[in-house]
């Protein structure tokens, strides 16, 4: 939807340096002195799992260190002892600290580049007792003896270290006497130590740290050794280094996929902005994947909610700076990135399987301004059989922008338009917002009148609900932590349901947003609204758009609970769904956190219509596969300001391939559905919907896949071709799955693209002809009609025929495209069920085809069938690769009519010269 937004007041101090300045990354070896004493003792403790003790080999003391020791640690190496944004530091101020002052040029603008105040050597960490064995690993304690800068250290720590499988460690680090808060997600607990572990744990007793390697290859994927740990109860912080320069994830942030190691800070704390880079923005995930440099893969989730930064600087290292709750650390080991994925996915819960309508083309706008209005479009899109799954509505349908109420005078006819949309096999989606108006006359407004009943509102310390400001003016913000809050928002939904009968909900502001600061009576002085360290979050401030930290939930209160708003609200939205329809709920949301996917999925917020928003959406949207939210989508042709014909024509393009493809704009604009446009561009924009309305079968499978073991929808192509670190930084291209390659068009004026194509055989999808890629640049022709699809060498596609209805899961006959590899090989699956009901996997309610080419006979097997399997007719088979025009084709023996076309080999340079690109 939209966001009150005024940008410049609150820009943030910092912002990534590293473009401009322009260091080369650096690998360079930790200095040997800092840990000289090596390995002292070595002790196999645990059958399977090797953990060696590192000796007494850093001594704590206090004081101005030493010059000398100082400038010895390389600039990269340098472990920021002041991240205080609010001054800027003096050698008087880090001296203070014990930590050392090098002063060098203050980088050009706001950013921040090399430290100059930074740990020396012997700052005071913790150091580590004895280790017990337990059931699934090792537990200590963590001791220390120097207080740190920062109120309130947690002088006595408790390690566990966990085995939980053989890809699977489990690293916990929390207040020793006293419990704190924890992220309450339900991970499945291991039961059983991991016998063959992929992985070596070593601890460095003083200072304590550890060092977590790869047990095949020897690479240190983790050494914690480098800074010293803090753990003060609103400032913990551990830094690592890392074993490479490729690193993603650590969402929600608009950035290139791979992230910049170049002294790169990036906040966590669920934030309403239009994406912009280097602000916290809607959704909060502290879960990075790193390539090694073999091609192997790891990934490490820190499982914390509180607001934090991640620091990324060229050693390369990356510390963690949380400002509560505790080190609660998954690392999985892969070895390659698929497997990584599954592993963190089996910690926060696999995506829920969306109904196959949601796979549709969406379309929606702010501002259509009445339902007739809204009619019409869906009218015009019909009228030119563009294909179309679901309307939507933003806020404009409500009364006074309060939830559960409709404007009778200009959305009166709502509820005619959503019967005629179900007529048609079309479904309706609804925006609701979580502020509750609190401004009505009582009795005038049950969702509030019965909130406030039932005592489900936030409340402020004073313990009276918290009234804030959004679209309806004064509100009060639910608290999804509270179960009766489930309860009455499901309420709330019933009886809307029984007047608009929509099909989908769409939950924004979920932040939550707050259109003034904290609240109408500000917030408190206490430590929660005025931490000790605040990290650097756009508005310097936590209550900075949003309510006051220290607001008070049923589960804990807001400062440890804010990030984890919009996955509370998707849960009760979910739940709510299927109690009211009995079919898969489908829920899009703006803010979002690590299981997010098992309730919603998201779009990437109010990006803008330009086109430097169409190339970061497919960062955005990769970042998302890996945070196990495969549904995921950026408004096609741009939210804010008008777009242009060109733009909109691509980058419908591009959107016919995001997983969750919908077309939205703002209000005060140029019109952007392809309805709104020239018969040429019109029908551009056509043709890209039904190539991904062909590939529907392809696609929903790929979802199945995904809900049964956390495998990416779009996909990066270093997943596909690990080796190939050609692949490492592409975000300009993605796949679907493992078989089809997207080369959109992401510039103006162009009408050839450039496209990286991976070692091996690829095959036009429109035409099977195919070039064979030496794992190289390919120029391709891009005619302002056409978006690049390229098959990959062994795949089977299952596509499904176009029938005279636009709508989803209409029963039209497949058509598989088999795409030879150089062996003459192939092979694909089919997941089919009727595309709504519940758990249908689970209830065995589906039917699964394998497919598979092998020395000239194609086979479909099915491994699993029930009535959904009538369902699914196959009408047609295309084999592109076919070498030679063969004699006859049979049919489960019967001799058949084919057809045989010589595919030219496209030559790269001269495909594209054909068309004069
Ligand atoms: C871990 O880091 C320390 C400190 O930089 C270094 O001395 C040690 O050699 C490293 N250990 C490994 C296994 O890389
Ligand atoms: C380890 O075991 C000893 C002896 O039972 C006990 O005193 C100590 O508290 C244990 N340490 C941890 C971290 O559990
Ligand atoms: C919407 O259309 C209906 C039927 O055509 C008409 O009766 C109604 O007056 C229209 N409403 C508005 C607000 O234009
Ligand atoms: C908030 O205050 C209401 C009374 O105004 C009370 O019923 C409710 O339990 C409180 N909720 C929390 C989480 O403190
Ligand atoms: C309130 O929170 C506690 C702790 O998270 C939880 O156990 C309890 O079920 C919650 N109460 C309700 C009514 O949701
Ligand atoms: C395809 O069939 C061949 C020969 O029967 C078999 O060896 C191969 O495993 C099959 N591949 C798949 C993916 O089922
Ligand atoms: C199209 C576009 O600009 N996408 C960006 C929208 O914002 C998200 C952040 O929510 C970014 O990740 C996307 O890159």
């Amino acid at each position: 939807m939209k966001s009150y937004q005024k940008l410049t007041a609150d820009v943030p101090q910092i912002t990534e340096s590293g473009e401009d300045d322009g260091k080369p990354l650096c690998h360079q070896k930790l200095s040997a002195w800092w840990l000289g004493g090596g390995l002292l003792t070595v002790a196999a403790l645990l059958s399977g799992v090797t953990v060696w003790v590192l000796g007494q080999i850093w001594w704590g003391q206090h004081g101005t260190p030493p010059l000398t020791k100082c400038v010895s640690i390389p600039e990269s190496l340098r472990f920021d002892c002041f991240p205080e944004r609010s001054t800027v530091v003096t050698r008087e101020l880090c001296e203070a600290r014990g930590c050392c002052f090098v002063d060098g040029d203050w980088p050009s603008g706001s950013a921040r580049g090399v430290p100059w105040c930074f740990y020396p050597p012997d700052f005071p960490s913790y150091t580590l007792g004895s280790l017990n064995e337990t059931e699934l690993g090792v537990r200590g304690f963590l001791t220390r003896k120097a207080k740190t800068y920062y109120p309130r250290d947690v002088v006595k720590l408790q390690l566990s270290v966990e085995f939980e499988t053989d890809a699977r460690l489990h690293v916990k680090i929390t207040d020793a006497t006293k419990p704190r808060y924890e992220v309450p997600l339900d991970v499945p607990p291991a039961t059983k130590r991991a016998e063959n572990p992929l992985y070596t744990i070593e601890f460095s007793k003083e200072p304590f740290g550890l060092i977590v390697k790869r047990k095949s290859s020897g690479t240190v994927l983790l050494n914690t050794t480098v800074a010293p740990l803090f753990f003060a109860d609103q400032f913990l912080q551990i830094s690592t280094v890392l074993p490479s320069t490729f690193i993603y994830g650590l969402g929600e942030h608009r950035s290139n996929f791979l992230h910049s190691l170049e002294w790169n800070t990036l906040t966590f704390w669920a934030r309403d902005v239009p994406p912009t880079e280097s602000f916290n923005l809607y959704g909060v995930h502290p879960f990075y994947l790193a390539m090694e440099r073999d091609g192997a893969s790891h990934g490490v989730f820190l499982m914390n909610s509180n607001a934090m930064e991640v620091v990324l600087q060229p050693a390369p290292a990356l510390t963690w700076r949380p400002v509560g709750g505790i080190l609660d650390f998954y690392i999985f080991l892969g070895p390659d990135p698929n497997l990584v994925l599954q592993q963190y996915q089996q910690v926060i819960g696999f995506p829920a399987m969306p109904p196959f309508w949601g796979l549709g083309f969406h379309l929606c706008r702010w501002g259509y301004g009445t339902s007739n209005e809204t009619w019409e479009i869906v009218k015009a899109m019909r009228n030119f059989q563009i294909p179309q799954a679901a309307q939507w509505n933003d806020i404009d349908y409500m009364d006074g922008y309060r939830d559960f109420t409709i404007d009778s005078q200009k959305f009166g006819t709502l509820p005619q338009l959503v019967e005629d949309l179900h007529k048609h096999g079309q479904h309706y989606v609804m925006i609701l917002d979580p502020g509750i108006s609190s401004t009505q006359p009582p009795g005038s407004y049950w969702p509030y009148d019965e909130g406030l009943k039932r005592g489900i509102f936030i409340n402020s310390t004073q313990g009276k609900p918290l009234i804030g400001k959004v679209w309806p003016g004064f509100t009060a913000f639910p608290d999804f932590s509270n179960l009766n809050t489930h309860q009455w928002w499901l309420e709330n939904l019933d009886r809307f349901h029984s007047l608009v009968p929509f099909d989908g909900l769409w939950i924004d502001m979920n932040e939550p947003s707050n259109f003034v600061d904290g609240s109408t009576a500000g917030c408190s002085q206490e430590e929660l609204d005025k931490p000790p360290y605040v990290p650097a979050v756009l508005g310097n401030s936590l209550s900075a758009k949003t309510i006051c930290a220290s607001s008070r939930q049923n589960a804990s209160v807001h400062y440890n609970l804010h990030n984890l708003y919009g996955l509370m609200e998707a849960k009760a939205t979910a739940s709510a769904l299927v109690k009211i329809r009995g079919k898969r709920p489908f829920v899009i949301s703006r803010s979002s956190f690590p299981s997010q996917g098992r309730y919603s999925g998201h779009w990437l917020g109010d990006n803008r219509s330009e086109w430097k928003d169409m190339v970061c959406s497919i960062p955005g949207v990769l970042s998302f596969s890996l945070f196990g939210i495969p549904l995921v989508g950026a408004d096609i042709c741009g939210f804010s300001g008008s777009t242009s014909e060109e733009l909109c024509t691509r980058w419908m393009q591009l959107g016919a391939f995001y997983p969750f493809a919908r077309n939205h704009n703002t209000q005060d604009v140029k019109a952007q559905d392809p309805s709104a446009f020239s018969p040429a561009a019109r029908t551009a924009m056509k043709t890209a919907l039904e190539v991904r309305y062909a590939l529907l079968p392809y696609l929903y499978s790929l979802f199945h896949r995904a809900h049964l073991q956390g495998d990416t929808v779009a996909r990066p192509l270093f997943f596909e071709f690990p080796k190939d670190v050609a692949t490492y930084s592409i975000d300009r291209q993605f796949l679907w799955g493992r078989g089809l390659l997207l080369t959109p068009v992401l510039e103006p004026g162009v009408n050839s693209v450039i496209g990286y194509f991976p070692r091996g055989l690829w095959y036009d999808y429109y035409t099977g002809s195919s070039v064979n890629s030496s794992g190289e640049n390919l120029k391709i022709a891009a005619p302002l009609d056409h978006i690049n699809v390229h098959v990959r060498e062994g795949t089977i596609l299952p596509t499904q025929k176009l029938g005279g209805s636009t709508s989803v899961g209409s029963g039209n006959a497949l058509h598989l495209i088999a795409a030879l590899s150089q062996n003459a090989n192939a092979w694909g699956d089919l997941y089919w069920d009727d595309g709504e009901s519940l758990d249908t996997f689970a209830k065995g309610d589906y039917s699964y085809l394998v497919f598979n080419v092998t020395q000239n006979t194609f086979t479909s097997t099915v491994l699993h069938s029930n009535a959904g399997a009538t369902y699914v007719t196959v009408d047609a088979l295309s084999v592109y690769g076919v070498r030679e025009e063969p004699k006859t084709v049979t049919v489960n023996g019967k001799e058949r009519p084919f057809t045989y076309l010589t595919n030219q080999v496209t030559d790269r340079q001269l495909g594209c010269a054909a068309s004069g690109c």
